[in-house]
């Protein structure tokens, strides 16, 4: 592996450099001849083994090579027991669970429970450092909605870099409402994850991942593809309703994701819960750590194939061919999934304002940049607040917070400007230049005075550059 071009120096040093030249990226142009001729990648499923009625998950972060491309060169990856990306841990609300993270990396890393409504102890963010060799365990009750989370390196100004190398994987929480309700429920077959990020690679194969400070600031983008960790796979479906769980895991790209013959589909759950009632669709669009579960239905496509793709850079990401035959195991999408617990704005006690913006060539959150020594924010317990959050400059943001998730009640000042798949428990928002959002939140169980939680713009070089509280 081409490690200096690859472990480039931080991005806070890259900022704080006069700015570099352009990248000495070589495309391999989105992948080229490898165009659906390698399977789908289903990463492993994890349930757990029970132990002293605790359930039990032992990861190992690693390095590992790659083959991702055509020509048998390998990339030089990190993985999580593997050697690239990580297993599907599964876990059941109500559950102790006991995570361990053993790090046989070269370096110190952390990793956060995305989405996870846990301890701040144990959220694996910037505080929780797992030093090289160590192994760091992450202990909770599950408490929180059937819904698809993951868990991704936190460690201040390098998650961008350890993303970039593999480190992430899908948390899939099952509750008993989920359980009764007729949706695709087999893992793999026809509940499909799909991680969705991208990268550049070098002649030599490994990945390209210098940025620029100019990338640094637009956000770092790649050229080339990946699902699950393979260039434009091919996935054998039956005809029938596809749940499809995607992950937007990439630094920067914000994804317009739609089928190419424009297919309609059913968004049925925002980041951390199902939705109400499913929401009809032909465009998803998904920022860097948004997830969304869908439901597609391909009963009337037997012997066909379509191909899902991102309409915002035309880019084909897979291709599913419909099995010419009778489907097994047939599910019904209910037209209703869920009653979620709404906040009311009458009840909020306090209003918090966040703007997002640049200061001498630095990215702030109300003008400070990323201290872990300070808490910017303290948060009663049990509060029920609304934070306005304002993106200050002329590129894209998004934001995301720790610990719970908040309810999305208006668009630059427009409670009608809040799209119905927007309309559901969320952890990461959104916000195009110049708009704002308003949320509303309120904290529970986990009250602490010394361990904080990290809110943040969730564009990785962005906080790696400071945007960050
Ligand atoms: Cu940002």
């Amino acid at each position: 592996m081409n490690r200096r071009q690859f472990l480039s120096s931080s991005i806070a040093a890259t900022l704080g450099l006069s700015a570099c030249g352009g990248s000495s990226s070589s495309s391999n142009g989105g992948g080229g001849n490898t165009s659906f001729k390698r399977p789908f990648f289903i990463p492993e499923e994890l349930t757990g083994n029970l132990q002293n009625g605790r359930m039990q998950y032992n990861l190992t972060l690693k390095t590992g090579l790659s083959r991702f491309l055509d020509n048998n060169i390998n990339t030089a990856t990190w993985g999580i027991n593997g050697k690239f990306l990580g297993p599907t841990l599964r876990l059941k609300n109500g559950d102790s669970v006991d995570i361990h993270y053993q790090n046989t990396l070269p370096e110190a890393t952390t990793i956060h429970g995305h989405g996870m409504h846990v301890p701040a102890n144990m959220d694996g963010g910037v505080h929780q450092i797992i030093p090289a060799g160590q192994t760091w365990t992450s202990s909770y009750t599950v408490n929180q909605h059937a819904s698809t989370n993951w868990y991704h390196p936190h460690l201040m100004g390098k998650t961008a870099e350890h993303v970039m190398h593999g480190l992430a994987g899908l948390i899939i929480i099952d509750d008993s409402n989920t359980e009764t309700l007729d949706l695709p429920k087999q893992y793999g077959v026809d509940d499909i994850p799909v991680i969705v990020q991208d990268r550049r690679f070098n002649a030599d194969g490994s990945f390209d991942y210098n940025p620029s400070r100019r990338e640094i600031m637009h956000g770092w983008k790649g050229d080339t593809y990946l699902v699950n960790g393979v260039i434009k796979p091919y996935l054998e479906l039956e005809a029938k309703q596809i749940r499809f769980r995607i992950l937007n895991g990439s630094n920067a790209r914000i994804y317009n994701f739609a089928f190419a013959s424009g297919r309609s589909f059913k968004q049925i759950a925002t980041d951390n819960a199902l939705l109400e009632t499913p929401v009809e669709l032909t465009q998803l669009r998904l920022s860097p750590a948004e997830r969304a579960e869908i439901v597609v239905d391909f009963s009337d496509a037997k012997g066909k194939n379509d191909i899902f793709i991102d309409s915002a850079s035309n880019a084909e990401l897979f291709k599913v061919n419909i099995k010419n035959q009778d489907a097994s195991n047939i599910t019904q999408l209910p037209n209703s999934l869920i009653t979620l617990a709404q906040l009311n704005p009458a009840d909020a006690v306090n209003t918090r304002s966040f703007t997002l913006s640049g200061r001498r060539g630095q990215l702030v959150i109300n003008g400070q940049s990323m201290n872990k020594t300070v808490i910017n924010e303290s948060i009663p317990i049990n509060n029920i607040e609304i934070w306005e959050i304002t993106n200050a400059m002329g590129m894209d943001h998004n934001f995301h917070i720790h610990a719970t998730h908040f309810q999305l009640l208006e668009r630059n000042g427009s409670a009608n400007a809040v799209a119905a798949n927007e309309r559901g428990y969320k952890d990461t928002v959104y916000i195009p230049p110049r708009e704002s959002v308003k949320v509303i939140l309120k904290m529970t169980d986990y009250a602490d005075t010394t361990k904080p939680y990290m809110y943040h713009c969730h564009i990785l070089e962005h906080e790696d550059a400071g945007m960050m509280g």
